[in-house]
């Protein structure tokens, strides 16, 4: 059998360690595919407004002036959709979870899981240990510009680590939860929550 070649030998060098970036059953994707349950929302700035609830009461609400005065954090990071695609090295921008819990004051989140509430009705359920230590942000720019409206702009959820679908668009309101509540898919048969590397896509996997 013949030897591979030099070239060949960096090509598949390069192939195994974007493999392993790669969770089970996955595969890679250059485009950025639009995944929405719905139509996408007519989300103006002017009364575009973000929540932290928690019980009866906000702890914070953001105009978007505000939001947008936040401190900025920028994230490089791979992103997985339970339909199997995975886009590496995507880039965002905006707020940390960890800076609108300082922004309120806080300096431990107050209950244990969140809920994501979107325009248009959608709802994703995250343990808030998977919000904080850098882990998820309020995104407001892709690849350093404001983020297109299909794709949840004007600001989204990004919970990379997480299957995509916790990446809430259009997300309005982070609700916090004493006890673990299921979403729009959670409630439909997926996981409730969606480790690409265990590969948990449905509820039992
Ligand atoms: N509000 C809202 N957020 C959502 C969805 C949705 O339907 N509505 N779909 C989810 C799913 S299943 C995926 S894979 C990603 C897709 O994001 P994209 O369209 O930017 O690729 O958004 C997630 N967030
Ligand atoms: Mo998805």
């Amino acid at each position: 059998m013949d030897e591979p070649s030099a070239p060949r030998g960096f090509r598949s060098r390069r192939q195994t360690s974007e493999n392993n970036r790669l969770p089970p059953g996955q595969y890679l994707t250059t485009d950025f595919p639009i995944l929405s349950a719905g139509p996408t929302p007519d989300v103006r700035v002017a009364d575009w407004k973000l929540g932290l609830q928690l019980g009866g009461s906000l702890l914070g609400v953001w105009t978007w002036d505000e939001f947008e005065a936040l401190p900025q954090t920028t994230i490089k990071t791979d992103i997985h959709c339970v339909t199997k695609w995975t886009k590496l090295d995507t880039s965002w921008q905006g707020v940390t979870f960890d800076d609108l819990l300082k922004a309120v004051g806080l300096e431990e989140p107050p209950e244990a899981y969140v809920m994501a509430h979107c325009d248009g009705g959608y709802t994703t359920n995250v343990p808030v240990a998977d919000l904080i230590g850098g882990k998820a942000m309020i995104a407001s720019r892709y690849d350093g510009l404001p983020l297109a409206p299909a794709h949840g702009g004007p600001a989204r959820l990004l919970v990379p680590h997480l299957y995509f679908w916790k990446s809430a668009k259009w997300v309005r309101r982070l609700r916090f939860m004493a006890e673990d509540d299921r979403g729009f898919w959670e409630s439909r048969g997926y996981h409730s929550y969606g480790d690409p590397w265990k590969e948990q896509r449905y509820d039992g996997d």
